[in-house]
């Protein structure tokens, strides 16, 4: 399964979290094959948080979607990421969203894929038209390029 995970860090050395963090995915089960540029970009909907760090990688899994997201979680935790109790956006090392499995369409508390919000971010839209311009996201008419283009317009 060819799966896209966003990988974002707004704290302390921005890269080396987000290079960590791809050195670890590649556990049994993982391949990376792609991952975009890294991109500065300003906070969205976080005001008082530092500047984010935003990646796109592409990989191939043959873990299942809620496997995959626990090593995912692991990951974030194995990296440092510690939320405060009661806080849901807190500022994060290593923040690792599992943005589309396949064409797979996910509903489960735990999980919704495709991501719901990621074409209206265009830190996730900028990484994902870098790697796959013509991919539709499952239920999209718009390729990735497109969604890209109309996030520019905005
Ligand atoms: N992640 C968020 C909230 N806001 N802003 C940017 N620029 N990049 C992110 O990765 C990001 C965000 C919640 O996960
Ligand atoms: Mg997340
Ligand atoms: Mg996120």
């Amino acid at each position: 399964m060819t799966v896209y995970i966003a990988l974002g860090s707004n704290v302390g050395d921005r890269a080396a979290h987000l290079q960590a963090a791809l050195a670890a995915l590649p556990a049994p089960g993982v391949k990376v094959r792609a991952v975009s540029r890294f991109d500065r970009t300003a906070p969205v909907g976080a005001t008082g948080h530092g500047w984010y760090l935003n990646a796109v990688a592409r990989a191939e899994t043959d873990l299942l979607p809620q496997v995959l997201l626990g090593r995912l979680r692991r990951i974030e935790h194995a990296l440092g990421r510690r939320p405060a109790p009661g806080r849901k956006k807190t500022p994060r090392r290593v923040d690792l969203d599992l943005i589309l499995y396949g064409r797979a369409r996910i509903q489960t508390p735990q999980l919704t894929v495709p991501h719901p919000r990621f074409a209206a971010r265009r830190f996730v839209l900028d990484g994902l038209a870098e790697l796959a311009p013509t991919l539709h996201a499952p239920g999209s008419p718009l390729t990735m390029a497109q969604l890209q283009a109309r996030a520019l317009r905005r």
